[in-house]
């Protein structure tokens, strides 16, 4: 049988990247994958502190992203939805890949590159760099392969790292006979939703202008407004050509992948012929975001509150994840010679 795991950093309400590129597929995958596929959702909390965290909002980001989960429609009966600190199964796999993961590797993951920031060019600012933000990639690796996952479904920003995930897996294999089936990345079509204000970077929670991303539980009215001031261009008319016109083709794709169109130009062709302008186009775009999103909102503001509810949800949630990685763990630690 199959297992799919995925994770989400409580960094954050989850955006319509998350969203498309992600979140959404998980919930096809809950109701289309045969009864047999154990399905595992993880709020990768530990991740989230590789760069610095107020504690009091980490907290607070944790519940509104269970919260988030829940609203979406992950069933917490059919799956495993857990926080990743309450299993520590998935740090301790996590040294033993360490003990095999080159740095040379590491040091090649363009996230790395681009979270250090400047500091990874200047070898003068190496003291800032922080050792956690560095293996990221290894406790992503130990979160997949602790549950022996067949399946991960991410958006494309994660592909490098699952393709260490990998390696690592395959050179444990090699070294300590078979122990880890090799994960296979699962794509979403929407790949890579864009910024609203920088559309030729990805949109993201940590992007300091909250004018570029649409969060799940926006209003539909701040919905409306954060798209009237996505950044387009002065060209006329409108085409899908995301290098020449990357705002104006994000929101096509935005708007097809919310309709479950998959045909971009075909998109873009039947609002040129509507003599669609810029403002007609993001009023559409808006429609069907706040459409898609409306269920969401509904249940994401009941559940919210209802603290008893959300932990009980995280305690249960830990225990089956528990279950499911302490096996493999144990098989790991017989492979090394540990026990
Ligand atoms: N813009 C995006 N388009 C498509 N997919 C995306 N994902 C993230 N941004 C986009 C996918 O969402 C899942 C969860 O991502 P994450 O929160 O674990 O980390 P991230 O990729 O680093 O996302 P953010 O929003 O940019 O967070 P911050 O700013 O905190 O780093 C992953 O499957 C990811 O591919």
């Amino acid at each position: 049988s199959q297992t799919i795991f995925s994770g989400i950093q409580p960094t954050g309400i989850p955006h319509l990247g998350n969203y498309l590129g992600a979140l959404r597929k998980w919930i096809f995958l809950q109701r289309d994958s045969p009864p047999d596929t154990n399905l595992i959702f993880c709020l990768v909390d530990l991740h989230a502190l590789t760069l610095p965290q107020a504690p009091a909002q980490l907290l607070q980001w944790k519940r509104e992203s269970l919260a988030t989960l829940l609203a979406i429609g992950l069933d917490p009966g059919r799956c495993t939805v857990f926080e990743q600190s309450r299993v520590p199964a998935h740090t301790e796999l996590m040294w033993l890949l360490s003990c095999g993961a080159s740095m040379g590797m590491l040091n090649r993951m363009t996230q790395w590159k681009s979270k250090s920031g400047e500091a990874v060019k200047e070898a003068t600012s190496v003291p800032a760099l922080k050792l956690g933000l560095f293996s990221y990639p290894v406790l992503q690796a130990a979160d997949i392969l602790v549950h022996s996952a067949t399946h991960v479904p991410v958006g494309e920003d994660q592909v490098q790292h699952l393709e260490l995930t990998r390696t690592l897996a395959a050179s444990f294999n090699h070294h300590y006979g078979p122990t880890f089936p090799i994960p296979q990345t699962i794509l979403s079509p929407a790949k890579r939703i864009m910024s609203l204000r920088h559309p030729t970077t990805k949109m993201s929670k940590s992007a300091p202008d909250p004018k570029s991303r649409i969060l799940l539980t926006d209003s539909p009215s701040t919905i409306q407004s954060k798209l009237a001031s996505a950044v387009t261009d002065s060209i006329g008319g409108i085409t899908y050509s995301p290098a020449e016109r990357p705002g104006v083709s994000n929101l096509i794709e935005i708007y097809a992948h919310m309709s479950d169109r998959s045909d971009f130009d075909a998109v873009a062709a039947e609002f040129q012929d509507a003599g669609m302008n810029m403002k007609g186009l993001k009023e559409k775009v808006g429609e069907a975001v706040v459409v898609g999103l409306e269920p969401v909102r509904r249940v994401y503001e009941r559940v919210v509150g209802e603290s008893g509810y959300l932990d009980e949800i995280a305690r249960k949630g830990a225990e089956k994840a528990k279950e499911s990685a302490e096996g493999t763990l144990e098989r790991v630690k017989r492979a090394v010679g540990l026990l």
